[in-house]
């Protein structure tokens, strides 16, 4: 049998630049392909210059590489989206699409698509929150997130298409810059303990959301992509919990390293965003169906975060 290729669209963000490395691990140099619509400067082969808005390009790169397994990352986050809403339904909506009808057709054989708890909203029971409960998003990122779960879950039962995903919560890792989320403060907030010992949160200091270490996402998203068909149970998205915090307890951690780092709040439009969303998140089937299990805890990931970035 042929070796799985990969296509990652979008790769060169947050999340693709770490998974790239890692899907290299697993499948070898050559069979990863990386593309999105800008190229970085140090950038990694083999890539391709891709728009996901334009199909034909996309057709032409699956056929030219015989590409097995599509990721697609491209999309605008929470914080970007609500200032274009129109464009932000067209980019996370049409680019799904396209990639789901290629897999109805035959043309590739699984994809991974992340969906995030963004699909959750303000009447959502917000501590623990079941996989199965009220959603009802009220940004248009969390709207457009919550209708890619319903299109893939129906063009798996439909067409039988292996489509894969999790609801990330805010993911914080120190190899790549966070791409417009309202969870990013807790990428900044590392970077400037260490350049000012001081932070501007854009979030109040009471505002806990769930979060994860890139390293456990990562690890997530691999497991749940090599689990046996069988095992995957929900093809809407699954939840997926790390480490729930707010500014307070990330400062605080922050200082058993800078015992002079300060915090500041002064919140913006994104706090509306992070109050429609969940504090922490019930991963029960996860955990269940294809045995997720975190390995970060907030210190643990303080202290990785601060001495690489240093
Ligand atoms: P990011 O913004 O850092 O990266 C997105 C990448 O897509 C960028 O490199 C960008 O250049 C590229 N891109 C934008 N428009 C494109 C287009 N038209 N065609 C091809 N490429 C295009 O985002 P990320 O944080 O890496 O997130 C990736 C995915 O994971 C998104 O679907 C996002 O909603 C989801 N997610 C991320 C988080 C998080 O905390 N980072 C949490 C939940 C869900
Ligand atoms: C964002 O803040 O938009 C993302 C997410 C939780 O989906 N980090």
């Amino acid at each position: 049998m042929a070796a799985d290729k990969v296509l990652i669209i979008g790769s060169n963000g947050q999340i693709g630049l770490e998974l790239a490395e890692n899907l290299r691990k697993v499948y070898g140099e050559n069979n990863v392909v990386c593309s999105d619509v800008r190229m970085l400067e140090n950038q990694i082969a083999p890539f391709e210059l891709l728009d996901i808005l334009d199909v034909q390009r996309l057709h032409e790169i699956v056929k030219k590489h015989q590409i097995t397994q599509v990721y697609l990352l491209a999309a605008l986050l929470s914080a970007t989206a609500e200032k274009n809403p129109k464009f932000a339904w067209e980019l996370n909506m049409n680019g799904l699409f396209h990639v789901l009808d290629m897999a109805k057709e035959g043309i590739i054989k699984k994809i991974y698509w992340p969906s995030s708890i963004a699909v959750f909203g303000p009447t959502t029971p917000r501590v623990h929150t079941p996989q199965y409960t009220i959603m009802e998003p009220n940004t248009i990122y969390g709207i457009s997130k919550q209708a890619g779960e319903r299109y893939s879950e129906y063009y798996h039962q439909k067409y039988g298409v292996d489509v894969r995903s999790i609801r990330y919560p805010g993911l914080i890792g120190w190899k790549s810059a966070p791409g417009g989320g309202t969870t990013d403060y807790a990428v900044h907030i590392y970077h400037e303990a260490l350049k000012h010992q001081k932070y501007e949160c854009f979030l109040s200091a009471e505002t806990t959301l769930p979060m994860m270490y890139m390293e456990d996402a990562i690890r997530a998203t691999i497991d749940l992509m090599e689990a046996p068909a069988e095992k995957v149970k929900i093809r809407s998205a699954y939840n997926v919990a790390g480490i729930s915090f707010n500014p307070e307890e990330i400062a605080a951690s922050i200082r058993k390293h800078i015992p002079n780092f300060s915090i500041s709040y002064q919140p913006d439009f994104r706090q509306a965003i992070a109050d429609s969303w969940p504090q922490s998140i019930d991963d029960t089937r996860a955990r269940e169906d294809w045995g997720w299990q975190p390995k970060y805890d907030l210190d643990k990931m303080t202290a990785v975060m601060l001495e690489n970035i240093k």
